[in-house]
């Protein structure tokens, strides 16, 4: 009996240190995966360089609508000789490249070098933003409350991503059968170099994960040429802005555990109730220069004061900025303003990303691209919006910690200035006022129409938007421009994304009928069919940019080996390809619950970037240009275009 005792008693030990572990690896982490975060990376299908052939001939689809036909009949002989001479010398040369470097795919080298080696100011240029919608109970929408929920999810986030317990990331085309404890059961135990092939006998496709190790402690750092991304995965600190001062305090501690939230609470309130002003020379305003200004003005930083290149890595490295702002913008115009680009001030524009909250706790996520794309950037923001609302940790009535919230935990950074520097930033602001002082945003809600009432009519719903988007430019501009709409190629290993160009023949043909010249008044049916034969072509792109099957990249790359070897080739120098090329309706799109609005700069001084989203419950533009253009104009127009929609369906349901 006394064994039996002493069993129980063992049996009860480990029960509560089991649970005690347990309620530790739900405080420090989102979740324990069952598959390994990286357990399909090894066997995730190469991006394929696509057939030559295949890619003159979608190129040269997609100069039909920009081209009249002896335009695009003299094109065609460019093609054809580019097809049968110089263009198979760079196709076999890249398709060798290709195969010597089979851990990664064609183009990532080259668009980590597009990013890198743009010597334009990352503001505008490449830096887009998510705002996340609001907490539903507004007493934690505060922004003390918010920030400090927002920043420990986020360190649960990375640990979970550091320790390797975050799920991977699965598409599944038919969740019912794939997004199951089954499915996660027999792929697990699956050897990685198959693990891949047996997810995608479930129909689901695991995405490449490699952009996750660049999310947290990363910044891009200014360098001749080409900038460099840096990562130090060891960091346990964030940096926090306010009126453009810098903030440092660890999150993590000794053992790399989550410091409380009553500390991390302390630790904000007593950097919102700082009272030390705006710096008159704001360094975090370099970060705004165009690269080669920051390049040097970054060495001069590290030349002044050893200690200023101490205080530029412990930002470089830190978890991700959070910025706290003094505004409190009130419309979704002055939202895409402060989270799009804000003051230039109380930024640190390199960081691979930023939170920053506004005055009446407004969230959003703005970040550096060169790292990479909105995939992983979405799954970050679900992953936050889903912690924080449904295990906020800080709630109205956490007391923030009494011996917490001083200067020996939470440092402040001041740099030392020499006076070209002053300089320097004072025209680097200069600049900033400039270029985001010539940009013009307006947004557009419409409740007429929904994803779901689209899809009734079976048509695809981002397909009604890019022709709403089409029909908008046309109302304005009678024509038809290069038009990019961003894909992503994340079912590959290291894909990024392939454009899809959603101004097609049948687009075209759809603007002239609605809009045209000719007078004549097309019928219903006509409409209909112009509608569903616009889906198609746009369903057919979409699907060829996902598998790989775009031409966009593996021009680019072909391109680029030419470049490289010091080639002028017809085919590139072309005007109809610098043509195609000049993206006058730049596009992207993003729909998730957690996420309210988000936009991105028009990349051309005569174009609109144009981001939209299509819910159950409504559709949405937000759009952006510089002064060339009119956006409210456009934005009237998209409006018009989709009511004309909104009535051929009405009409069609009727007859
Ligand atoms: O294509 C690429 O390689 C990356 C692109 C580049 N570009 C933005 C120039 C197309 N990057 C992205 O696509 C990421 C963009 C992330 C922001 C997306 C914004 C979506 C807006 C959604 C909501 C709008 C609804 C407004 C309602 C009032």
């Amino acid at each position: 009996s006394q064994e039996l005792r002493n069993c129980l008693q063992n049996y009860g030990k480990c029960l509560h240190t089991s649970a005690a572990l347990s309620s530790f690896s739900e405080r420090e982490y989102l979740h324990k995966t069952r598959i390994p975060t990286y357990h399909f990376q090894a066997s995730l299908p190469r991006l394929p360089v696509p057939e030559l052939g295949k890619s003159c001939e979608r190129y040269l689809n997609a100069q039909l609508p920009l081209l009249s036909e002896v335009e695009h009949k003299e094109l065609q002989k460019v093609v054809a000789e580019f097809q049968a001479g110089k263009g198979q010398d760079l196709h076999k040369q890249l398709v060798e490249q290709d195969k010597a470097n089979k851990h990664t795919n064609y183009v990532s080298d080259l668009w980590f070098d597009m990013y890198l080696k743009d010597r334009r100011s990352v503001v505008l240029t490449h830096n887009p933003f998510v705002s996340f919608a609001d907490d539903p109970r507004p007493e934690y929408n505060t922004q003390l409350i918010r920030s400090a929920n927002m920043l420990i999810s986020s360190a649960r986030c990375m640990k979970t991503m550091r320790d390797e317990f975050l799920e991977p990331e699965v598409f599944h085309l038919n969740p019912t059968k794939s997004d199951t404890n089954t499915f996660r059961s027999v792929t697990r135990l699956l050897p990685s170099s198959l693990s891949w092939y047996g997810a995608y006998l479930f129909k689901a496709f695991p995405l490449d994960m490699s952009q996750y190790k660049r999310l947290f402690n990363s910044c891009r750092i200014p360098r001749p040429e080409k900038d460099e991304l840096f990562t130090d995965r060891d960091a346990k600190h964030v940096l926090v802005m306010r009126k453009g001062n810098f903030y440092v305090f660890d999150v993590l501690d000794r053992d790399g555990n989550i410091i409380p939230e009553e500390e991390i609470l302390a630790h904000l309130q007593y950097i919102l109730s700082d009272t030390t002003p705006s710096p008159e020379f704001p360094v975090s305003t370099l970060t705004s220069d165009l690269r080669d200004s920051w390049t040097q003005a970054r060495q001069q930083l590290v030349d002044a004061d050893p200690q200023n290149e101490k205080k530029l890595r412990s930002i470089e490295s830190s978890m991700f900025g959070l910025c706290l702002d003094d505004d409190q913008p009130g419309d979704p115009n002055a939202i895409t303003r402060s989270f799009l680009y804000g003051d230039g001030v109380n930024r640190w524009y390199d960081k691979s990303f930023q939170l920053i909250f506004t005055k009446d706790g407004t969230a959003a996520c703005h970040f550096e691209h060169s790292w990479g794309d909105g995939v992983a950037v979405l799954r970050y923001i679900r992953e936050l919006y889903k912690d924080t609302t449904e295990k906020p940790r800080v709630n109205p009535q956490t007391k923030p910690s009494a011996n917490a919230g001083s200067a020996e935990k939470v440092q402040r950074l001041e740099f030392t200035l020499t006076p070209q520097l002053k300089e320097t930033i004072t025209k680097a602001k200069e600049r900033f006022n400039e270029a985001t002082g010539s940009l013009d945003v307006h947004y557009l809600q419409y409740l007429k129409m929904t994803r779901k009432n689209l899809k009734q009519f079976k048509l695809s719903p981002d397909s009604v938007m890019q022709l709403a988007i089409q029909l908008a430019h046309y109302q304005i501009h009678h024509k038809n421009r290069g038009t990019y709409e961003s894909c992503s190629t994340s079912a590959f290993k290291h894909g990024r994304t392939e454009t899809v160009r959603s101004c097609t023949a049948a687009t075209a043909a759809m603007c002239e009928k609605m809009y045209g010249t000719s007078g004549s008044q097309p019928s219903v049916a006509e409409l209909m069919d112009g509608l569903k034969a616009c889906s198609e072509t746009h369903g057919k792109l979409t699907k060829e940019a996902a598998l790989g099957q775009g031409f966009d990249r593996h021009l680019f790359c072909l391109k680029n080996i030419a470049q490289q070897q010091g080639m002028s080739l017809p085919m590139f120098t072309h005007p109809a390809y610098s043509h195609l090329n000049h993206i006058i309706l730049s596009t992207s799109t993003l729909t998730d619950p957690a996420v309210i609005i988000g936009g991105f700069a028009a990349v051309t001084p005569d174009g609109y970037g144009v981001g939209y989203g299509i819910t159950d419950d409504q559709i949405g533009f937000n759009v952006t240009s510089y002064s060339a253009c009119n956006v409210r104009d456009f934005i009237s127009c998209c409006e018009k275009a989709l009511d004309d929609i909104h009535s051929v369906l009405q009409s069609a349901s009727k007859s």
